[in-house]
């Protein structure tokens, strides 16, 4: 399978990030194409299209949108999820860095498809770069008229507020978001009600990824049915492939869903030289690991998720021989106990114990029995948190006990990690 750069296709230029880059590339076009229908076209053109979430879940967007009520009399809200923080998850960030404007441009397009006045893109604080990067698309946005009152004669009104949340994985849960950018600490909400119903300020939002949003004005531009004819029957369209770790050439890959890894491998000029695949994850860190069986997975969500796991935000990591598996889970799994926002019994007791068991393991003191426990404690956290928090942590663990259960026996049987050059020749 080919690759498709769409969102990418320009990334490389000089000062692509610029309104007059933007305009080059037919920037805005989609906007005005939006602007001369009604509200309700642009819904049902991102419904044919069949778009869905990049942010992890995979929900239609198109339906998402309708879910906003008609004709009551609150305002309404649309809010981008820019926070991106899931561990292999680096595919917004450059997107933004290159070019902000295909974002600015789509959250006017949803903006005007779901009735708001105003909109938010909520971006981890720590990136400063993409921070600024925003900003001064945000402003070159209003001086050209593409922002403020009265968009390009149309009579639509919209504000952009770019916001910098305070450095939280959990606030890249939607409700915790919407928590943060009201002036609260970062916390999941209950749902229902979903934020379409009732979100920031208690008013209908909608709540989208970057990669989500930015897709819209290609497909508003060249229609449902070009975006249709890329990728699978239910998961359509392109995407952009985050490929890190022990490959070549790490990057960005933009390609039809469906693409597999050992196609994308091809392009990235394979597991670095010398070594081979051991295990690799789909979709960040809260998807459960695949290993060199899966190299012909199609990377769309029902070909992932009928291997057992899931496509999740399409960061693909990728781990050679050299890599201790049970080191790789601890490391992960001491992100979510540190990230855990606390509010839950099982998650927050549950990623914590979880910690202290791997540690133990990784340093050759565990027993089998831990292995029981690491199972049971994953079993009470899976489906029994109150977000998918403690459901992502729970999935390097599984997964890795069920394809590597031997390297873990290994650690104890060897009182150490046998991939630690000082012990063992494993290690290379
Ligand atoms: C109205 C209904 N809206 C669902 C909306 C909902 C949300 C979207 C998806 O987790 C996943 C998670 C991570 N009426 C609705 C409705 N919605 N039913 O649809 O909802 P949901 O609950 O399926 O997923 P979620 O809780 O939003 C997202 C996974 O993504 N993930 C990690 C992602 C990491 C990042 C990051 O770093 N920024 O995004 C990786 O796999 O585990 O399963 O909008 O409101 N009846
Ligand atoms: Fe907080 Fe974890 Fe519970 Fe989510 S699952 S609400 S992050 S404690």
């Amino acid at each position: 399978m080919a690759l498709a750069p769409v969102l990418s296709r320009y990334w490389d230029e000089p000062h692509s990030w610029t309104l007059d880059a933007y305009l080059r590339h037919d920037g805005y076009q989609g906007l005005r194409k939006a602007l001369a229908g009604t509200a309700d076209d642009v819904i049902a053109t991102i419904k044919d299209a069949g778009l869905r979430g990049r942010g992890g879940a995979g929900f239609p967007t198109g339906l998402k949108w309708s879910f906003i009520p008609q004709g009551d009399n609150k305002p309404h809200y649309l809010v981008v999820n820019a926070d991106e923080s899931e561990p292999g998850t680096c595919k917004d960030m450059p997107l933004m860095m290159a070019t902000p404007h295909t974002l600015v441009e789509g959250v006017i397009i949803a903006a005007y498809a779901i009735r708001a006045a105003k909109a938010f893109i909520y971006v981890r604080g720590e990136v400063v770069p993409v921070l600024r990067r925003l900003q001064t698309a945000v402003s070159e946005a209003y001086a050209a008229g593409y922002l403020g009152r009265d968009i390009q004669g149309s009579g639509f009104d919209l504000d952009l507020v770019v916001h910098a949340g305070a450095g939280a994985y959990i606030c890249g849960e939607e409700t915790a978001l919407l928590d943060s950018l009201e002036g609260r600490r970062g916390q999941p909400r209950l749902r229902p009600p979903f934020p379409a119903v009732a979100g920031l300020y208690a008013c209908p939002t909608v709540v989208n990824n970057v990669e989500s949003i930015a897709s819209v004005p290609a497909i508003i531009q060249n229609g449902p049915e070009w975006f249709k004819s890329m990728g699978t029957e239910k998961s359509p369209g392109f995407t952009l492939y985050s490929l890190s770790g022990h490959v070549t050439t790490p990057g960005q890959y933009e390609a039809p869903l469906g693409i597999t890894l050992r196609e994308l491998l091809g392009y990235a000029g394979g597991v670095r030289a010398g070594h081979t695949l051991k295990f690799w994850t789909p979709g960040g860190s809260s998807t459960p690991i695949f290993t060199d069986e899966h190299l012909d997975v199609p990377l769309d969500y029902e070909g992932v998720g009928a291997a057992g796991s899931m496509l999740g935000t399409k960061a693909l990591q990728i781990f050679d021989d050299t890599t201790c598996i049970v080191r790789a889970v601890l490391r992960w799994t001491e992100f979510y106990a540190h990230e855990s926002c606390g509010k839950c019994t099982p998650c927050r007791e549950g990623t914590y114990w979880l910690v202290q068991i791997l540690r133990r393991l990784e340093s050759g003191g565990g027993t089998e029995s831990d292995l029981t426990k690491l199972l049971d404690i994953s079993d009470t956290i899976l489906g029994k948190s109150f977000c998918a928090l403690g459901d992502g942590a729970t999935s390097p663990i599984m997964s890795s006990l069920k394809y590597f259960r031997d390297e873990y026996l290994m650690h104890f049987d060897q009182d150490g990690c046998p991939f630690d050059p000082a012990r063992s020749v494993l290690a290379t």
